[in-house]
């Protein structure tokens, strides 16, 4: 690999490292424990081919511009108030800066993605200096996470391009998920008075 992909892929590692730190502190007295934490970097060949998608020229440039989530952190957690709570946990770092926030979960993704995507920048401590990397911290439940993966894996197998009627019926199943994983939230919501 040239130098310059070296050198800023250490540098994403690097940012990886202190956010998966961060989380930890920050996550650790959450009484709703997180079912699972996932992380990545995403390889130089993957986000060649994502600019490729995106429309742009796929050279060094455009890859640290346009790629927003070479670092990438998964949260899974129970249910969708858990996902809430830990948006709120983590805007609350002082470390962390928020760039920008989506909500799929309210607005839904034509595919029928769901999930909550926090970007934040991470600091790095490079000499005497900060530089801040961007990572991407996705946040959503198991039943989410769920669809996801497997949508992501009938989709990605056919290069993105699926018949409308895959497409139709992977988004009902993202409605079914979404009943099943609201009727959780409730039936959690009425043991939580027994308590
Ligand atoms: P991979 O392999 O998971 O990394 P933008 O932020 O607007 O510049 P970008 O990055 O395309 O553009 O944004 P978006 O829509 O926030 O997507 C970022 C990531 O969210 C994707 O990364 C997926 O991980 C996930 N995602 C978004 N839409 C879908 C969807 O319809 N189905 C599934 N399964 N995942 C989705 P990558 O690089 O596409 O994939």
């Amino acid at each position: 690999m040239e130098d310059k992909y070296k050198l800023i892929f250490i540098k994403y590692d690097y940012a990886l490292q202190n956010l998966l730190t961060e989380l930890n502190i920050l996550l650790k007295e959450y009484e709703n424990p997180v079912e699972h934490i996932k992380s990545r970097i995403k390889s130089k060949e993957s986000a060649l081919e994502k600019l490729k998608r995106k429309g742009y020229p796929s050279d060094y440039d455009n890859m640290v511009l346009h790629i927003h989530d070479m670092v990438g952190v998964r949260i899974v957690c129970s249910f969708k108030s858990d996902v809430y709570d830990i948006v709120k946990i983590i805007k609350e770092s002082k470390t962390l800066r928020i760039k920008k926030e989506q909500d799929f979960i309210k607005n839904p993704k034509d595919t029928g993605y769901s999930s909550y995507h926090l970007n934040v920048l991470v600091p790095i401590f490079i000499s005497d200096n900060i530089e801040y990397i961007e990572a991407e911290i996705q946040i959503r439940t198991v039943a989410m996470d769920f669809w996801a993966t497997l949508e992501h894996k009938i989709r990605y197998k056919f290069d993105g391009i699926i018949p409308d009627e895959v497409s139709n019926e992977l988004y009902n199943c993202s409605n079914e998920v979404k009943k099943l994983d609201n009727k959780m939230f409730q039936l959690n919501e009425i043991m939580k008075k027994y308590k």
